[in-house]
This record gives C-alpha cells, sequence and structure tokens, in this order.
C-alpha cells in the first residue's frame, strides 16, 4: 500500500515535516551556509509564516535550527515574510524581510545577529525602530513585499528593491539608505513593466560577462551585466531579464527583446517559484535556489551568464555529486524509433541521470510553424508519444513495470526556416494513475545550433517525487513534481525510449544512486 513517505524527497531540501514555501536570505558566514525559508510550524498548509533555519558546510547535509525570525512585535505580529540577506562591510549579516502588521499592511524590517561570534546565527535580534520602510500614500499596503539583497554604490549608499505593484504594472520600488537603518524611496522605482502585475520576490544581481565566477551582489563596472528576476504571482511564474544597471541613474534597463512577462526567459520552465540567489564567497559562485511546490525546494544551482551573453546557464552545486553512489552505464547504443532500452542495476527513484544524444537524419524533422511561440503549449500537443521525425527522445523516469505510469524527458526536434529548433520537455500526463493529480507538460526551447553540434545532454535528478532537469548543460531546465502510484521505491524504473523516426545514438548514459544526505534531522551543528 502506498504512504505519503514514499513521495518524500531524500536528498531536495525540506523540514521534516510540515508546510515549507519561499527560500529566504541564503547566506554564508563564517564557513557555514545558511538557508531560512517561509514555514508554517504548526501545519502542512501555509499559515503561521515563520522563518525557519538551517545550516550546512556542504549545501547537501543540513541541521535544523530554532527558528530565526517568527511573529513577536507588532511591526511583524501577522506574519514574517519573505527576504533577503545582505552582508555588511564588516561581514555581519542583515536581514531585510516583510513583515505583517496589526492592520495587515506589508512593511519592511530589519533584523540582525544577537552574537557575530556564533557562526550557527542562531538568535535574531529586530530592533524596536522597526520598520525600517513603511509604505507611503503611494503604495499599495497590501502589494509591498519581499525585500532583495542589498547593494552599496561607489558613492557608499546601500539600495534594496522592494516588489510591489500598481494596478497591474508590476514594480521594484528602490530605496536607498547610507546605514541600513534610514531608507529613503528614490523618485522613481528601478525598474517596472506594465500588464504583469504584482512582482514577488524580485532578485537584482550582477553576473560575469565571461567566465562562471560569481559576483557579489554591489559589483559594478563594464565586465559585468545584471539580472533581473520577478515571481508573478498572476502565473505562478518567474521570469528573468539580462540588462544594463546605471548607478548613476539608478535605473536598470533590460537588453533589447527581454521581457518581464510570459514571453520572457525563464530559470525553470516547470514547477519553480520564489527563487533567490546569493554570492557564495568560498566557491566564488552566484547560488539560486527555487521552491517546487507541494512542497519541497530545488537543489541549489550554480548560475552564470552564457557565452553569447542573452541567458544564464544553471548546473546543480558540484557537491551534490558527493551522494553519487553506484553507478551504470551504457556506451554508443542505437536507438531506433519505438526502441527502448531499460537502465537496471541501481535504484532509479533516487538518482542522477546524465546521458549524451546524437542526433542523426536531421532532415526528418518536423516543420516548424512559427506560430509556436508557446513552448508549453507545443509539449502538450505534442507529447511524448506523439511519434515525430527527430525526437521525441529522451527518459522516461519514475515508470511502473508495465509503463503505464512514466514522466517522460525529452527533446523534439523541429526545422525552422533558418534554423532547426530544438524543444525540452516534461510530459507528466502520464506520471500517475491517481485520479484528480495536477499532470501538467512543461517545456521550453534550447537556444543551440543541433545542425552544428550534433549532440545534446540532459541531466535529471530523480528524488522520489521531484524530477529536476538540465538540458544542454543548463541552458534550458524544467523541475516536476510528479505522484506516482506504482512507480515508488525499488519498483521505479528507467528507460530511455526514441518515438522519432530517425535513428539517435546514446552516446553516453551514466547514472547513478543517490545517497541520503542529512536532511533537516535534528543533530548538533
Ligand atoms: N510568499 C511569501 C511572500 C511572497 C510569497 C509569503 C511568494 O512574501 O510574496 O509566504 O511565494
Amino acid at each position: 500500500k502506498l504512504s505519503p513517505q514514499d513521495h518524500r524527497t531524500a536528498y531536495h531540501f525540506q523540514p521534516p515535516k510540515n508546510w515549507i514555501n519561499d527560500p529566504n536570505g541564503p547566506l554564508f558566514y563564517k564557513g557555514v551556509y545558511h538557508l531560512f525559508y517561509q514555514y508554517n510550524p504548526k501545519g502542512a498548509v501555509w499559515g503561521n509564516i515563520v522563518w525557519a533555519h538551517s545550516v550546512s558546510r556542504d549545501l547537501v547535509n543540513w541541521i535544523p535550527l530554532p527558528p530565526a525570525i517568527y511573529p513577536s512585535k507588532p511591526f511583524d505580529i501577522n506574519g514574517c515574510w519573505s527576504g533577503s540577506a545582505t552582508i555588511l562591510p564588516d561581514g555581519r549579516p542583515a536581514i531585510l524581510y516583510t513583515g505583517i502588521d496589526p492592520r495587515n499592511r506589508q512593511v519592511q524590517n530589519v533584523a540582525f545577529p544577537k552574537d557575530p561570534a556564533d557562526p550557527y546565527l542562531r538568535e535574531w535580534v529586530k530592533p524596536d525602530y522597526n520598520p525600517v520602510i513603511n509604505p507611503d500614500a503611494a503604495i499599495n499596503a497590501s502589494a509591498f513585499r519581499d525585500p532583495t539583497t542589498a547593494w552599496r554604490g561607489g558613492d557608499g549608499w546601500w539600495r534594496v528593491v522592494v516588489g510591489s505593484k500598481n494596478d497591474l504594472q508590476g514594480l521594484a520600488v528602490l530605496y536607498r539608505s547610507k546605514d541600513f537603518v534610514r531608507w529613503v524611496k528614490a523618485a522613481a522605482p528601478l525598474h517596472s513593466a506594465a500588464g504583469t502585475g504584482m512582482w514577488e520576490c524580485p532578485d537584482f544581481f550582477p553576473v560575469a560577462r565571461r567566465g562562471r565566477n560569481g559576483l557579489d551582489t554591489s559589483a559594478a563596472g563594464p565586465a559585468l551585466k545584471h539580472v533581473m528576476k520577478v515571481s508573478l504571482d498572476l502565473t505562478r511564474f518567474e521570469y528573468y531579464t539580462l540588462g544594463s544597471y546605471s548607478p548613476e541613474k539608478d535605473r536598470y534597463l533590460p537588453d533589447a527583446g527581454m521581457a518581464d512577462d510570459r514571453t520572457g526567459l525563464r530559470y525553470d520552465y516547470g514547477n519553480f517559484y520564489a527563487s533567490k540567489t546569493f554570492y557564495d564567497p568560498a566557491g566564488r559562485r552566484r547560488i539560486l535556489w527555487g521552491w517546487s511546490n507541494e512542497s519541497d525546494s530545488t537543489i541549489p544551482r550554480a548560475v552564470w551568464l552564457d557565452n553569447g551573453g542573452r541567458q544564464l546557464v544553471q548546473w546543480p552545486v558540484q557537491e551534490l555529486e558527493k551522494l553519487r553512489g553506484k553507478k551504470v552505464e551504457a556506451r554508443d547504443l542505437i536507438l531506433r524509433k519505438g526502441a527502448r532500452y531499460e537502465i537496471k542495476g541501481i535504484l532509479t527513484s533516487q538518482a542522477d541521470v546524465e546521458v549524451t544524444f546524437e542526433v542523426t537524419g536531421l532532415e526528418k524533422a518536423e516543420g516548424f510553424d512559427p506560430r509556436w511561440k508557446d513552448a508549453q503549449e507545443l509539449c502538450k500537443k505534442k507529447g511524448a508519444d506523439v511519434a515525430g521525425g527527430v525526437g521525441p527522445f529522451g527518459l522516461w523516469v519514475l515508470a511502473s513495470g508495465d509503463l503505464s505510469e512514466r514522466t517522460a524527458v525529452f527533446f523534439r526536434v523541429f526545422k525552422g526556416k533558418e534554423k532547426h529548433v530544438v524543444l525540452l520537455c516534461h510530459d507528466d500526463s502520464s506520471s500517475t494513475s491517481r485520479a484528480g493529480v495536477w499532470k501538467p507538460s512543461f517545456a521550453g526551447f534550447v537556444d543551440v545550433d543541433i545542425q552544428k553540434d550534433r549532440k545534446i545532454s540532459l541531466r535529471s535528478l530523480i528524488d522520489a517525487s521531484v524530477v529536476e532537469s538540465f538540458g544542454a548543460g543548463g541552458k534550458t531546465c524544467i523541475t516536476s513534481r510528479v505522484y506516482p502510484v506504482h512507480a515508488v521505491g525499488g519498483a521505479a524504473h528507467l528507460h530511455a525510449f526514441n518515438n522519432g523516426a530517425a535513428a539517435v545514438k546514446i552516446s553516453l548514459l551514466r547514472a547513478w544512486q543517490m545517497g541520503t544526505p542529512n536532511m533537516n534531522q535534528p543533530t548538533e551543528p
């Protein structure tokens, strides 16, 4: 008989019990990674929100600490909502978060560690001068939340952005401060966009034009670009733009062709929301976390700017590879139309799979209709069982023995006017035989030159009910939550498949069974 524990993930971050939503204020301090998150100490649904707190030395094993911030003062008595951490020049961290006050207004508060000598930052002090930012008359006090990490300009002033809206116009409201305590609203928002609705959990940070190293949030100069990410509560999807930030004007301008709406780029084309990045000085990288609803967070990912400068690339932090255990491998396998290959010998419900596919017969690719702008719609129409020319080919993960349950992670290649178009899909429509479960299809286009490369890679992290995929080395990412009835634990199977007319070759497939880290089971730090 199926137990709810069968869907509990092993190596994705989550508390031992109860509701979790947004990751908050990730930071690195005195050799320790800290992750806070929106948490209900009393139940498995959203409510009673506090900042729960966990620490780690490797981003893989986590130890829980008591909640860091919880309602206790008038300025947060009705809730401690999302926010971010900033490392001050003297090395101490500060947290800015949204408090819900007695009139249910959203206000911004600051908190400092009680004992900066404690690497675990167990206790936080919320000074009585809070809130440090109140919604003024021009601001909708029920749509004013989720302060970003602050950045400091060459003029010594701190800047921070708070998400908001004015009717349907999304706003990144800008505030400045000399001392992190007295904040003054700027005349104009850092950025805004018509028609998007509320901007939840904005994130604003620099990326290096070259290389994969991350940058401190206050970094400036010609060798970088900026990223602005917003979470749209209207669609429950996130979008980001690349652009330039002028410290003189304090304005952010997205590059041509980039948009903060549903035509824009996404970190992840699946179940991924309220994400947050931070700069990890130990690994010299910027790390991204998202919340994968019901109720888990994704594997921390390093993010950097792609060579072409037109998108970001993401990859699970390398520390995750410590969990790789027993490995199985296949090489030079040809999958003709309708063929499949089962990957056996490991527990595939808790696995890390990397495959490189070599495509042939590109002339057989289906024609691409330029009206197909929406990848998700296209994937819905052309699911994993709809035979094609080049693809669908990929993986069936969390498959039952009779294949009646299976989640398909696959590529499909189309012949466009100038260039071939590559689609990465998660087809979750057969993921469970249980009725009444939400089983969406998720998809994103992959910006590669398949004609030139001839190869495309896929990595999928499988963890009971999470499938987190990275296409083409992390150019397009998709996360799903799936709840099979039969394909659980040792009864889950993994296959590679090809439903395209052209043969594909698996030049290399490696699959590792993943170990189980300490995931917030109480232990002494
Ligand atoms: N979740 C928080 C808000 C944020 C929303 C409340 C996004 O601060 O806007 O739990 O998921």
